[in-house]
């Protein structure tokens, strides 16, 4: 369809106030089939997906707060909230992987199917950084606040400061000092970065991302995961996406967002998991950080489908879907770690 033909053809449905169903066209003029899913087939909802085999207990908790009829970010919140509460969880809140410093800095972020975000990055001393990516949405008129000032809120929100390195994180930081050698623990203990994607029952989208990033970087560095549009990314007409792995190569390729645009286009959320992730290997592979590059990304579309891919093998991610209960599936990826 000729560009002038499409934008009379936007202008019209714009007039008729139904202009979210020209945005589900791909790029053609096409309608989007979401259907048309490769080997998946549309679920019933509600669908849950989060990364990492912890996810399974995080949607559990998610389930169960939806079913008592909480909004999805509350879901989302209390589920993610069970890793960063946890101190054998070494890559989010408490307990996670501190900085060169010893320092244990989060990032997280949250956002609803109206386009609404929020979004703490470099925060330290609270337990629970998605909560307060939450405060974040609701009570400011900000989408992201970093540092001392997103402590700052965080305590007139009434939450409680504390000290986030336990002993065991603190006894790996000091073996690691003694070589200080930089090489971010990424993904190699199957236990990472947590993000969870909703398609709740009435078929709107929500998501959200906790972590305490990648173990040993500079003290100030922030990762993809508070950047919405990187870690994670959703349009409530379309899809929604979120990342895990190397939050640097993320960013540089605005990962979660290109997901969902690639479904915008007619891609399956596998398909599209898969051409971003190819797109990262062909952008770094002769880059210094391609020796311990680890990306995963997990998707879900409109119709209930969901999808994941990584560059490395050893991801995973945890399913709900209302016919076929809980369960974990491995992504396809693309190479195996040498
Ligand atoms: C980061 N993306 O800070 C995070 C780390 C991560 O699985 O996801 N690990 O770069």
């Amino acid at each position: 369809m000729s560009n002038r033909r499409n934008f009379i053809k936007k202008a019209t449905l714009g007039t008729l106030g139904i202009g979210s169903l020209y945005r589900a066209q791909d790029s053609n003029g096409a309608p989007i089939n979401f259907e048309k899913a490769g080997t998946r087939k549309e679920v019933k909802k509600p669908l849950i997906i989060s990364t990492w085999n912890h996810g399974l207990p995080a949607n559990k908790e998610a389930l169960q707060q939806l079913s008592k009829g909480k909004p999805p970010l509350d879901a989302i919140v209390a589920g993610v909230g069970i890793a960063e509460a946890d101190p054998k969880e070494r890559s989010v809140g408490y307990g996670g992987f501190p900085d060169r410093e010893g320092k244990v800095t989060l990032d997280a972020c949250i956002m609803d199917h109206r386009s609404n975000c929020g979004s703490v990055s470099f925060l330290q001393g609270i337990k629970h950084p998605i909560a307060v990516a939450q405060k974040v949405l609701l009570e400011t008129p900000h989408v992201m606040l970093a540092g001392a000032g997103a402590l700052k809120f965080a305590l007139s929100q009434g939450f409680k400061e504390e000290n986030l390195l336990t002993a065991e994180t603190e006894k790996d930081w000091k073996k690691w000092l003694k070589a200080s050698k930089y090489k971010p623990v990424i993904n190699t203990e199957n236990h990472d970065t947590i993000s969870m994607l909703i398609l709740d029952e009435d078929g709107n989208l929500s998501g959200g991302c906790t972590t305490s990033g990648a173990a040993w970087k500079m003290h100030g560095r922030v990762g993809d995961s508070p950047i919405i549009g990187a870690g994670l990314f959703l349009d409530n007409d379309i899809g929604a996406a979120a990342a895990t792995g190397l939050g640097e190569a993320v960013i540089r390729t605005a990962g979660s967002a290109m997901v969902v645009e690639l479904m915008r286009q007619g891609k399956t959320p596998d398909e599209a998991c898969k051409e971003i992730v190819e797109r990262i290997y062909n952008k770094h592979k002769d880059h210094k950080d391609m020796e311990y590059l680890q990306v995963g990304f997990i998707a879900v579309n409109k119709a209930g489908i969901h999808g994941g891919y990584s560059l490395r093998n050893g991801f995973n991610y945890a399913v709900y879907d209302k016919d076929a209960g809980h369960r974990m599936e491995d992504a396809a990826f693309k190479m195996s770690w040498e």
